[in-house]
């Protein structure tokens, strides 16, 4: 297996919640390797741009309202299957009908609110990193 790189953001929510040091505990004991991460917050256009993809759904407006309702942190993560694990690591959308173990059962509200995104293939992956950060601030 190849390495596979994948990105993810700590929501509005989880921030507010403080679960911060234990979202990024379990990336680190689940064999995720931090190549970069930022905490900021981004505007309401920022947010409609990222979620640019989910343009035509019925909860796009309250979903870019609360992806930048407050500070998110962005991380760019790498290792095997980076990208399959991690969604499994996430757990389902709707954290009720996530997993015991996974990080929305125990952090997410409901399916809006729900701690955590991540890439769900390598096209959108390689956009979402490419969209948050520059090459020059990824570890070698
Ligand atoms: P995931 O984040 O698990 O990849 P997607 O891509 O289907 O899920 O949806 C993107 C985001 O849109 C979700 N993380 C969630 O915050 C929000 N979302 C998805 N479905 C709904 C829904 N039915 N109602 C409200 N928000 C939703």
């Amino acid at each position: 297996m190849t390495l596979q790189r994948t990105f993810t953001i700590i929501k509005p929510d989880a921030v507010k919640r403080g679960a911060i040091g234990d979202i990024i505990e379990q990336f680190e004991s689940q064999g995720f390797r931090i190549l970069a991460m930022k905490m900021l917050e981004i505007s309401k256009s920022q947010a409609e741009q990222f979620y640019a993809v989910h343009a035509a759904r019925p909860f796009y407006g309250s979903l870019t309202e609360f992806m930048s309702s407050g500070p998110i942190v962005a991380l760019a993560l790498e290792k095997e299957n980076a990208i399959a694990d991690l969604r499994k690591l996430m757990g389902a959308t709707d954290p009720a009908k996530a997993e015991e173990g996974t990080i929305r059962k125990k952090w997410a509200t409901n399916i809006e609110f729900n701690a955590i995104h991540g890439s769900d293939a390598e096209d959108t992956a390689r956009f979402e990193l490419s969209f948050f950060f520059a090459g020059y601030e990824l570890a070698k």
